[in-house]
């Protein structure tokens, strides 16, 4: 099977970063306990209330300071530095630990917790400290108009036909560590599936979609991971 394969996508969730304890949205210590993610995660939120949307992003820009990369990361860069295909690893998180591990073939679609995005002006720019004081842009010099640069509910996914494009030229898809709750990421096994992708997925337990995948691996992203990777360079 991995003799046929030459191009693969990789869909990533907030289970591949659980390991370096940041924490997943929707398990027993998910990330807004007591609220839904779907209740506070949106733009009508923030606009209703928008110190404590802040608050929140601001924890999680300190938090991430505090961790690191985790095996399933490195394996994940490993794979980036060595597989002689194509690749595009898609990562529904926003922290930067693929990027600390050396992954380059990444992409976030629901942002990046280090950037922030002027509602004044509409630039992007990368960004480290709290946002909730309400800084001037350093592009246009509004007060209190920068946002944080993620993907809430309601709102398009970054560089969606780039992704549409590498889903139906795969030969393999494989989902780690994901609860396919949300949509379009939920979808992209189908759609890499009826372009004619095998399909794999890596994941704690089984996700919800996951009689879509031809294959499910179940086990912690720094163990099945590795574990994968290395198979798979075992072979190209
Ligand atoms: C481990 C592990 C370990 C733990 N090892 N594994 C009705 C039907 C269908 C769709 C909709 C609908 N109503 C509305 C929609 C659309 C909506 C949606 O999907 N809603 C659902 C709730 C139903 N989607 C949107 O609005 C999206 N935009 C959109 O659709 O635009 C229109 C469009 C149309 C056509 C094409 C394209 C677009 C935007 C979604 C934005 C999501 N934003 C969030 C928050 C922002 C980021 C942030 O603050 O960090 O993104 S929500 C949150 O969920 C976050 C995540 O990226 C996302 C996915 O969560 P993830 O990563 O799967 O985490 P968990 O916690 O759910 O799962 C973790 C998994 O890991 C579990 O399975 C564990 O078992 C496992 N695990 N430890 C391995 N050690
Ligand atoms: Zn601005």
């Amino acid at each position: 099977m991995i003799d046929d394969i030459s191009n693969i996508v990789v869909l990533t969730g907030a289970g591949v970063s659980a390991e370096s304890g940041l924490a997943t949205f929707r398990g027993p210590d998910g990330l807004w306990e007591g609220h839904r993610v779907e209740d506070v995660c949106t733009p009508e939120a923030f606009r209703r209330d928008p110190a404590l949307v802040h608050a929140f992003y601001d924890a999680r820009r300190e938090k991430l300071k505090a961790v690191e990369a985790n095996a399933a990361h490195r394996a994940l860069a490993r794979l980036d530095a060595e597989w002689p295909g194509k690749l595009l690893i898609v990562t529904q998180n926003v922290d930067d630990l693929h990027e600390r591990a050396g992954a380059k073939r990444i992409l976030h679609m629901h942002g990046e917790l280090k950037s922030a995005w002027c509602l004044g002006c509409d630039a992007r720019m990368k960004w480290e400290e709290d946002l909730g004081s309400g800084p001037p842009c350093p592009a246009c010099g509004a007060c209190g108009r920068l946002r944080p640069d993620i993907v809430w509910f309601g709102e398009m996914p970054y560089e969606m036909e780039r992704i549409d494009r590498a889903l139906t030229g795969a030969d393999l898809f494989v989902s780690i560590g994901t609860s396919g709750a949300v949509y379009p990421a939920a979808g992209f096994v189908q759609t890499a599936r009826y372009a004619g992708a095998r399909t794999l997925e890596l994941n704690l337990e089984p996700s919800l979609g996951s009689y879509h995948f031809h294959e499910t691996r179940t086990g912690r992203a720094g163990e099945v991971v590795p574990a994968w990777v290395g198979e798979m360079l075992g072979a190209a």
